[in-house]
Parts: structure tokens; sequence; C-alpha cells
């Protein structure tokens, strides 16, 4: 496993053509120009894109964060992390099996959604770089998500766990960012605080 800068997690921008009004590319740029501290292209559900027109909106989208030194992580897809060159990987709990992932990608990092403790205490733990912890709160982003945690999660994780890399997920905002840092969290994962902003550098600057 190659060395993992946890500052990566501090403000971590989730986004695919389903979650964005207006241009992903402008929005992509305008979160970098924010101060998003990382990217995962996450292509994903009612209206997202599949096929060639994935990956060349993939394409487009490595090529702004690598101009800009920012992380690119793809959620799930192993054949696009390899045409892409990703950065990084993250993967959930029905994806592929966190073992085969790291064989696969042994100098990638590896990121895996954990939702509650019986997920934590059957995940090989130790093969992945952070771990995404949430729904702290309730999302309307993801239609299919887990009851909302809390921060109580992180709490728990960051007990059990004292240097894992932890990024809260789900519903998070301008407002309540600070209660998951407070609780142990690396940093925020977010969709919609972005996507959904008026003002796409204030909103990043503000998380
Ligand atoms: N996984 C758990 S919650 C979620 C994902 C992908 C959606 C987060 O979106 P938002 O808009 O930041 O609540
Ligand atoms: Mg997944």
């Amino acid at each position: 496993m190659t060395k993992f800068d946890r500052t990566i997690l501090n403000k971590y921008f989730i986004m695919g053509s389903q979650n964005c009004k207006r241009n992903p590319a402008d929005i992509l740029l305008e979160a970098i120009e924010g101060g998003i501290s990382s990217f995962q292209f996450r292509e994903k559900g009612k209206g997202s894109l599949s096929g060639e027109d994935k990956v060349n909106l993939g394409k487009q989208l490595r090529r702004i964060c690598k101009k800009h030194q920012i992380s690119f992580i793809i959620n799930d897809d192993i054949e696009l992390a390899e045409v892409l060159d990703v950065d990084g990987i993250h993967v959930g709990q029905d994806d592929l099996p966190i073992e085969e992932v790291r064989r696969r990608f042994p100098d990638k990092f590896i990121g895996l959604s954990i939702s509650n403790q019986q997920e934590l205490e059957n995940s090989s733990i130790a093969l992945v770089d952070y771990v995404g912890a949430g729904p702290i709160f309730s999302t309307k982003t993801k239609k299919n998500a887990k009851e909302a945690v809390g921060i109580k999660w992180i709490q728990s994780i960051r007990e059990q766990y004292p240097l894992l890399p932890i990024v809260g997920i789900g519903g998070i905002d301008q407002v309540n960012a600070k209660f998951v840092r407070e609780a142990g969290a690396d940093g925020v994962a977010v969709i919609s605080a972005i996507t959904e902003a008026a003002n796409i550098h204030e909103a990043v600057k503000a998380l």
C-alpha cells in the first residue's frame, strides 16, 4: 500500500452528471477553485450516463483533476479505474470485495463505505486507506441510502480505530460540517452542498 495523505479527505466532492443542473466540468472547476481537496466521480442512479458517454465524461473530469493536482477517485467501476488511471477507488458493501480490489490495485488508494458496527467488524479495515462513514444525516441525493446514523457513528469508529482516516458522508452541509469534524472525522464528503449551491466558490469555502 502506498502512503495515503489523509488531508485529501478534508473537502471531498462527489458527483456525476445526474447531480448537475449544468455542465459537470464547469461545476468541478468551480469547486476546485473554491478549494476542494479531492473528487469522486460517481456516475450512478437515475439519469446517469453509461457506456461511452460515461467514459468520455470520466476522461474530461479526470483531465481537469490532473491539471489542478486534485485526487481523482472512481466510485465502484473497476474497469474505468484502469482506463482513467485513477488515484483511488471507492467501493461499497455490495461491490467487489475489498481483498479483490486491493489485489488488483496494490498502489491505488481504496475507500470503503461503512454504515454500521456489523459492516465494520466484517470488513478488512487493514486493507483500506480510508472509510466513508454514513449516511450521517438524512440525504435526498441517494435514493436507496440507509438510515441516518448520526455523528455518534463517527465517534464510535474513531474510538475503535484511533488512526484510521475517516470521511463523513450524507446530508452534510455548511452548517453541520463542523459537528462531523468535531466527532473525529478527517473531513466531509458532499454532493448536494456543492452541486446545488448558487455560488459554488462560497459553498466550498464555507464547508
Ligand atoms: N452515500 C451515502 S449518503 C450519499 C452517498 C453517496 C449521498 C450524499 O449526498 P448529499 O447530497 O451530500 O447528502
Ligand atoms: Mg458502490
